[in-house]
Parts: C-alpha cells; sequence; structure tokens
C-alpha cells in the first residue's frame, strides 16, 4: 500500500497511529502542504487526490481512499487486530462521535488552506490566524472535555482500549499544546493524552511541528 502524505499532517497522524497499532507498514510518498511549491495542489497530486488533501492511501488493488477516518475504518476492517472501535453498539457510536466531533467540528476550521485564506483578508492582522486557531480548539476541545467526563473514568477516550476517539484526539492536543494552550485546562483531556504518550504508536506519530 502506499500512503500520500505530508508528516505535519494531523488527519495524516491518525492514520499513521492506526498503521502503528495495527503493525501494518506502508510505502511512503511525500506530498508537502506548505508554501509555494507545495505538491498537493500540483496536477499530478490532483489526479490522484482532487481535493488535494492528504492522506490518501493507495492499496494493493489500486484503490484509492481519502478522507483519514474512511482510511482507518478500511484499516480496521482489513486488519482486525486489535479493533479501533469498541465491540459494545454504544461504545461504538460514542467512539466515532468523539472522533467526528474533532474531525468534522474542530480540524476542518484550522488547515493550511483555512490560514492561507484568512491571511489574505485586508485589514487582518498579523495575529489572525494564531488567535482563529487558538479560539477553535481551545472551544472544541472543551465540548470533548465534556464528552469525556460523560464517560466513566478510565485510561483511554472511551473504553479500555485506545480507539478512534484516541487516534483523532491525540493530534489534535499535540496541536493545541504548540498553539500554546495547556492541557490541564482539561483534565480529562489531559489525563488521557498522558496513557497515550506512553504507547509508542501515538508517541512515535505525532504529527510533526510546522517549521
Ligand atoms: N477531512 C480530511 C481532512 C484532510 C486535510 O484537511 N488535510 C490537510 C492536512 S491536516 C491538508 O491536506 N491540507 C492542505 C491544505 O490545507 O491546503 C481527512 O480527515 O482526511
Amino acid at each position: 500500500m502506499k500512503l500520500f502524505e505530508d508528516r505535519i499532517s494531523s488527519a495524516v497522524a491518525r492514520v499513521r497511529i492506526a498503521l502503528a497499532l495495527k503493525g501494518v507498514e506502508v510505502d511512503s510518498v511525500p506530498i508537502s502542504i506548505l508554501g509555494a511549491e507545495a505538491r498537493s495542489r500540483s496536477p499530478g497530486y490532483l489526479a490522484v487526490n482532487p481535493q488535494g488533501l492528504v492522506p490518501a492511501l493507495l492499496t494493493d488493488d489500486g484503490v484509492l481512499i481519502t478522507q483519514s477516518l474512511a482510511i482507518v475504518e478500511y484499516l480496521d476492517e482489513r486488519f482486525p487486530e486489535p479493533a479501533l472501535l469498541p465491540a459494545d453498539p454504544a461504545q461504538r457510536a460514542l467512539a466515532r462521535s468523539i472522533a467526528l466531533a474533532i474531525a468534522s467540528d474542530i480540524h476542518p476550521l484550522l488547515p493550511p488552506r483555512v490560514a492561507k485564506r484568512l491571511g489574505t483578508i485586508p485589514g487582518a492582522q498579523s495575529t489572525i490566524v494564531a488567535d482563529w486557531n487558538r479560539h477553535w480548539i481551545q472551544e472544541g476541545l472543551t465540548a470533548i472535555d465534556a464528552l469525556l467526563s460523560r464517560q466513566p473514568e478510565g485510561q483511554f477516550a472511551v473504553g479500555n482500549a485506545p480507539s478512534v476517539a484516541d487516534i483523532v484526539l491525540f493530534p489534535q492536543a499535540i496541536n493545541a499544546e504548540r498553539a500554546g494552550l495547556a492541557l490541564e485546562q482539561w483534565p480529562r483531556v489531559a489525563a488521557v493524552i498522558s496513557a497515550l504518550r506512553i504507547i509508542p504508536a501515538f508517541a512515535a506519530n505525532a504529527p510533526l511541528p510546522r517549521i
């Protein structure tokens, strides 16, 4: 399999963590997403993924899968151990809902294409991108912390094993710290991230810092 990726991407980090948890190796195809020479907007990559986004996974059968959560679920179905979704239907739905609350409602406000557009708004201050990012991460993780607090206290976001909820939460929390937000303000998020930091599949696959 081939993974089209830029290691600064938190959406890529989700797929990388899932691959590492399952012990599956892929060939990496680097696709830079930042700057004027970003390959993600090149005609060659747009022919692969018309959205011009990473990650994208090319299966050994030649099927191109876009969207990190679709890729994670594909990997979970193809390589069932360890399961990335709890067996219990309600827990399974909760894990998906935490993952989607981040992947659909926080992350889409934060990627480079949004920052680029914000920076071109006439009269925008130079701090607009940092302020914008901090605001949406702050609001989003506050809600996630409240959702996690409804769960019985445990090591992980939902249930007693890492799930898709942890896979999506981890990169987002790392980026929150890099944006200058202390995780301690969200006690349940902080506790889950402390547990995940010592799992090699998570620790080795955090999104790389943007230089
Ligand atoms: N919903 C997509 C989001 C993908 C996405 O936004 N990827 C970012 C990196 S985290 C990207 O490729 N950004 C390029 C850009 O914003 O121009 C997924 O989960 O895969």
